[in-house]
């Protein structure tokens, strides 16, 4: 077996994280190094390691992290918009091989991103 990702840590328990929502399929806390006003990574309890590795099983999970998005930034008050990310694979700028929605708010978003 291979070593537990950071990210499985935190759904375990076993690494403290701040956070905002959980239920049945994904957990949500906030980016330790955040890059806007309100960040917050919305994890899927199953250990997807990246968006290439989504399976036709996954469908319904990937929709459910959407929507939990949704919730979060209503309660997070982000009325003005906000941006979802997913970074794949080392161009894509990825470094924790535990599948993640990124949901940044709080501020205007520039396009094209870096
Ligand atoms: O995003 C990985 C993200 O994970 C990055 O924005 C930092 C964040 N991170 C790293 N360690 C922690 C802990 N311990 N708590 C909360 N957030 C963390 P990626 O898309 O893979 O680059």
């Amino acid at each position: 077996m291979s070593e537990p990702t950071l990210f499985q840590k935190i759904i375990d328990g076993e690494v403290d994280a701040d956070i905002v929502y959980d239920d049945d399929h994904c957990v949500a806390f906030r980016d330790i190094n955040p890059q806007a006003p309100t960040h917050i990574l919305i994890v899927p309890r199953k250990p997807i390691p990246s968006l290439d590795d989504l399976q036709e099983e996954d469908r319904e999970i990937v929709g459910h992290l959407f929507i939990a998005a949704r919730n979060i930034a209503r309660d997070e008050g982000l009325r003005d918009g906000y941006r979802t990310v997913i970074n794949c694979g080392d161009d894509g700028g990825q470094t924790v091989y535990h599948l993640h929605l990124h949901l940044l708010g709080g501020r205007r978003m520039d396009w094209p991103p870096g």
